[in-house]
């Protein structure tokens, strides 16, 4: 038996460690430990509730203005406040965008490397490659030029001994599929979307003042002047742009992001076997909408499903939600291995683990900064592949008509979302319907600020003399990775508690009291390893939750490196 440490795992989003056992060549055990305690929950205790937004967005610049939104409805929440229309349509437009860019990021820059092989793209034939682009998309920058240009670019770093983006990969490893022209496809599509992003996101700051972290919420709405006809607001100039914003993403996602997903997917369809994970999954529900296309209010219903069962939909109730810290690096005051309910949350650090560097976490009974949520004492799976599954269950026609085509192209049934690939499948799928729902909600919005409706918050409780003395409060969210809620306890007009319970801690969980792993550890099971020195399939059941330990665990440890470190122990 061997147990191999992964620390930290990355591309980008660190302070995550797993440990695996590996016998006779696959994964028999696994332990997700985050690596780093931050204190958000602490940090909002006693402050104005109106204000916690601010702070409890900073959680996380990966996933951007999503903990704004949760800590906005919660407080909300706790207050019985209504939110204007166009309010609700400006949320979605942000939130809308921030998938988008959140998605494709991840795709290229965060996962595509543990299936593309960049140095294989070196000897590529540029003219094959551009045949290949033109083979499934009639994308117009994949050129024989471009590819050629591309394939230089590489070569010169290649050459120079400065990888950048691309140091610390497996290049060579026999895990990768893709033949050398897709794989430089895949290298021009990665540079290309680096610039693209940049530029669609600043939707952001035409309707958030700013990006990363937004800064037009506020409790009751949004504090955003935007009026057609003004100068000084975000007029008809302004929304045209954004119009012409959306545009872009939409046609990158179509014709780049959609195609590339499909082509790299089709080489490593053996991924729709592996990666199945605890097989319960969960969502809260987003975009409420009103248009038609909806489920019960939602673009994206609400709902759970159990043991991997299509044919129902279970319903979600927030009272269900608790953690546990028995095998977490927290205290709780009347036992570690008890369940509490977010409004009743405890956050009180207490470290167990071995002193860094070390060189396993194994013999340690608490091994993570996570907590581990339950929803009715089960752990969950949430993220883009719940939504889909739930949506699916709900029979949207949407997600069902974009699901169902998908799974033709590849030549799956349905049993194979339940996987690392299906992952991968679902954040495309939902990438391209929300890009297709991005210039409605637009269109919806000046179709409002047309009639002269230019409300966007109600502030008729914002004077705290209006408010109870006591009031508690839940704010549910669908974040780019997946479930994300906070709750908030008000007394005497302040913060009493604070509690963030995030996707990647539903995902990263550690074990719980009854010993049962959290989502990732649970698909890490059955994994082969051809080479314990580079766990790469590892790294593709991971990064296809797109994990994010900033969020999951909201002190700097100075005596462990930035570098990758693979033990063999
Ligand atoms: Ni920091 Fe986040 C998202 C939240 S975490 S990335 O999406 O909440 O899982
Ligand atoms: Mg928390």
């Amino acid at each position: 038996m061997t147990r191999i440490a992964i620390d930290p795992v990355t591309r980008i989003e660190g302070h995550l460690r797993i440990e695996v056992e590996v016998q006779n060549g696959v994964v028999t055990d696994a332990w997700s430990s985050g690596t780093m305690f931050r204190g958000m929950e602490l940090i909002l205790q006693g402050r104005d509730p109106r204000d916690a937004w601010v702070f409890a967005q900073r959680a996380c610049g990966v996933c951007t203005t999503v903990h704004a939104l949760a800590s906005v409805r919660a407080v909300e929440n706790a207050l019985g406040m209504k939110i204007p229309n166009n309010a609700r349509l400006i949320r979605n437009l942000i939130a809308g965008m921030q998938y988008v860019q959140d998605h494709v990021i991840h795709f290229y820059h965060l996962h595509a490397l543990d299936w593309v092989d960049v140095v294989s793209a070196l000897s590529a034939d540029p003219k094959k490659a551009a045949d290949l682009a033109a083979s499934i998309s009639d994308w117009p920058t994949s050129s024989v030029a471009a590819m050629t240009a591309v394939q230089q670019k590489l070569k010169t770093f290649v050459d120079s001994g400065q990888l950048g983006p691309f140091a610390n990969g497996y290049w060579g490893h026999k895990a990768y599929k893709l033949p050398p022209e897709a794989n430089l496809m895949a290298v021009a599509h990665y540079l290309e979307a680096l610039e693209w992003q940049r530029d669609v996101i600043r939707v952001h700051a035409l309707l958030g003042a700013k990006n990363p972290h937004p800064q037009t919420y506020v409790v009751g709405g949004m504090a955003l002047a935007i009026d057609p006809n003004s100068p000084t607001a975000l007029n008809a100039r302004g929304l045209s742009e954004i119009a012409s914003l959306f545009a872009k993403a939409k046609a990158f996602v179509d014709r780049v992001y959609i195609p590339d997903v499909l082509a790299v997917a089709s080489f490593y369809k053996d991924w729709a076997g592996l990666g199945k994970g605890i097989g319960n999954y969960m969502a809260y529900g987003d975009f409420p909408d009103t248009v038609g296309g909806e489920v019960d209010g939602f673009y994206f219903p609400r709902g759970r499903i159990m043991n991997r069962d299509l044919s129902r939909v279970e319903p979600v109730d927030q009272q269900l939600i608790a953690e546990t810290v028995a095998h977490s690096w927290y205290n709780y005051s009347d036992g570690d291995d008890k369940l509490r309910h977010p409004w009743q949350g405890e956050t009180k650090p207490n470290y167990k683990g071995p002193k860094p560097p070390f060189e396993t976490l194994e013999g340690f009974d608490k091994y993570s900064w996570l907590k581990a949520p339950r929803y009715d004492d089960q752990p969950m799976e949430v993220g883009p592949l719940a939504r889909m599954l739930v949506a699916y269950g709900k029979g949207h026609a949407d997600v069902k008509a974009q699901v169902d085509a998908v799974l033709k192209t590849l030549g799956v049934g349905p049993e194979a979302l339940f996987s690392t690939l299906g992952r991968i499948a679902a954040r495309a799928v939902e990438t391209k319907l929300l890009a297709g729902k991005l210039a409605g909600w637009l269109a919806e919005l000046e179709a409002n600020l047309g009639r002269g409706d230019l409300a966007v918050a109600d502030v008729s409780k914002w004077d705290p003399s209006s408010w109870p003395q006591n009031a508690q409060g839940f704010g549910m969210e669908e974040a780019p990775r997946g479930a994300l809620a906070h709750w908030v306890v008000i007394k005497d007009k302040k913060i009493e508690n604070y509690q963030l319970v995030v996707p990647s801690t539903w995902n990263g969980s550690p074990r719980d009291s009854k010993n049962r792993r959290g989502a990732w550890e649970e698909a890490l099971i059955g994994t082969p390893i051809a080479d314990p020195n580079a766990p790469v399939e590892v790294l593709r059941t991971i990064h296809s939750f797109d994990p994010c330990m900033a969020c999951a665990v909201h002190v700097y440890d100075p005596e462990v490196g930035s570098s990758v470190e693979i033990r063999v122990v």
